[in-house]
């Protein structure tokens, strides 16, 4: 299935002078306050996100998975699914491979393939979590902590080998993500654990090309529900210290416990220089891997705040790999993809709003409900017609689901490869 410039633009023309209305009103408003209508959508244009290699087919839950026809079965067949949302949405420019469930058969083919689509290779994630056909040891009492020295070391050259496949094409990062932890009080000695998951951190860092980072994503349970090793961002942020500078925190948003402020963790870490990584979704109870913006808006506008304020006060900071963590039970998996990265640019879009020199003098003057009415006059401005218009300059849909629905693409894909499709490490 390919969507071609042409199919889109056609499409447009359907919503093509309300769209221009719309953003009209909107840019003349925005100007007149003094913003760069211009500025804020190049940002938006080059703020792209990557699409995991895991999320493009249902994925289920433990209870059952309920198969989605025309699910791409192949990494080819994923990446053309990132191309459809990348021609639609010009947001989805990069995927993430999952290592060893997308290994390419053919490096240079796939390499021409992301490439005719525009898109690159983002960091590359290890699998610990799960047994390896044929591996001589077994995960089940962790991974890179396990308190035998032949499990540790099959591991890290696992994440060693994830390393070298990234490296062929084109990633520049590594991301763990270590389900490592314990079931039951007693179970684990938790001074072992940690340091036996340091040292095997910094065995796999040693293997790092310089031009590459190591992201270490932290999760407070789950599926241990006792105690996990990497547990917090202050955990993640002590390996990643104890690596080395090329080592960074990565924040997944379903990966606190009720009510954290993660907006507050996400600036002390650019502060530090240390926030290298971001998956986004959405949770109303733990790693739900929802929509982004589906549940929390506002806590999700919130974040983008600091990372606007991060991206332009903390130089000391690395530009961050973002991908989409979501997982689909119920949707079409590319519906729910273009609905996250609506909602991705939309906070974006509204970060980029807050007048950050008003802010911090009604900050510094104590001006608390001016410093709220600054937070919501941004966060209550309809920005869709600007994400629109970023979209439209470089050939992507006004409405991308509206397309993606007009346009067929479902249907054309069941049609391509039938409706019993599994997609492939799920
Ligand atoms: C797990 O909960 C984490 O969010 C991981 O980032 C990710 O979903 C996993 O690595 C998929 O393989
Ligand atoms: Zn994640
Ligand atoms: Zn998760």
């Amino acid at each position: 299935m390919k969507l071609t410039k042409q199919h889109i633009e056609d499409d447009n023309k359907k919503s093509l002078s309300s769209q221009n209305n719309s953003y009209n009103f909107l840019a003349n408003s925005l100007t007149s306050q003094g913003y760069n209508v211009d500025t804020i959508i190049s940002k938006l244009s080059e703020f792209q996100v990557a699409i995991p290699s895991w999320a493009l087919g249902a994925g289920g839950t433990r209870f059952g998975r309920f198969s989605f026809y025309g699910e791409p079965s192949t990494l080819e067949q994923k990446i053309d699914d990132v191309g459809i949302l990348h021609s639609l949405t010009q947001t989805a420019g990069a995927v993430s491979l999952h290592i060893p469930w997308d290994i390419p058969s053919d490096y240079r083919a796939i390499k021409q393939q992301a490439d005719s689509l525009n898109i690159k290779f983002d960091s590359v994630n290890s699998n610990t979590f799960q047994d390896q056909k044929n591996a001589e040891e077994s995960y089940k009492y962790g991974s890179l902590s396990n308190t035998s020295k032949a499990v540790r070391d099959q591991a890290i050259q696992h994440n060693i080998d994830v390393i070298n496949i990234g490296n062929q094409l084109g990633s520049k990062s590594l991301t763990v993500w270590l389900a490592d932890g314990s079931c039951f009080p007693g179970q684990n000695n938790f001074q072992t654990a940690f340091q036996n998951t340091q040292n095997s951190l910094q065995e796999i860092y040693k293997g790092l090309p310089d031009d590459w980072k190591m992201l270490i994503e932290y999760k407070p349970y789950e599926p241990n529900f006792y105690s996990t090793v990497i547990q917090d961002w202050g955990v993640s942020l002590m390996l990643a210290n104890g690596c080395g500078d090329k080592a960074f925190t990565l924040v997944d948003l379903g990966h606190h416990l009720p009510n954290s402020n993660i907006e507050q963790i996400v600036a002390i870490l650019q502060l530090k220089g240390k926030l290298g990584g971001f998956h986004f979704n959405d949770s109303k109870y733990g790693d739900d891997d929802l929509t982004v913006g589906s549940i929390k808006p506002y806590a999700l506008f919130l974040i983008f705040n600091e990372l606007v304020y991060g991206m332009e006060n903390n130089p000391q900071n690395p530009d961050l790999a973002w991908m989409i963590d979501a997982s689909h039970n119920v949707k079409d998996p590319l519906e729910d993809l273009i609905q996250s990265l609506e909602a991705i640019q939309e906070a974006y879009a509204k970060a980029l709003l807050v007048d950050q020199d008003a802010l911090r003098t009604a900050q510094l003057e104590n001006d608390v409900v001016k410093c709220q009415e600054i937070l919501q006059g941004a966060f209550r401005t309809d920005v869709r017609p600007l994400l629109a218009a970023a979209r439209l300059k470089t050939g992507g849909a006004i409405n991308p689901l509206q397309s993606y629905r007009n346009l067929a693409v479902r249907e054309a894909l069941i049609k391509e490869r039938g409706k019993n499709t599994v997609a492939t490490g799920l």
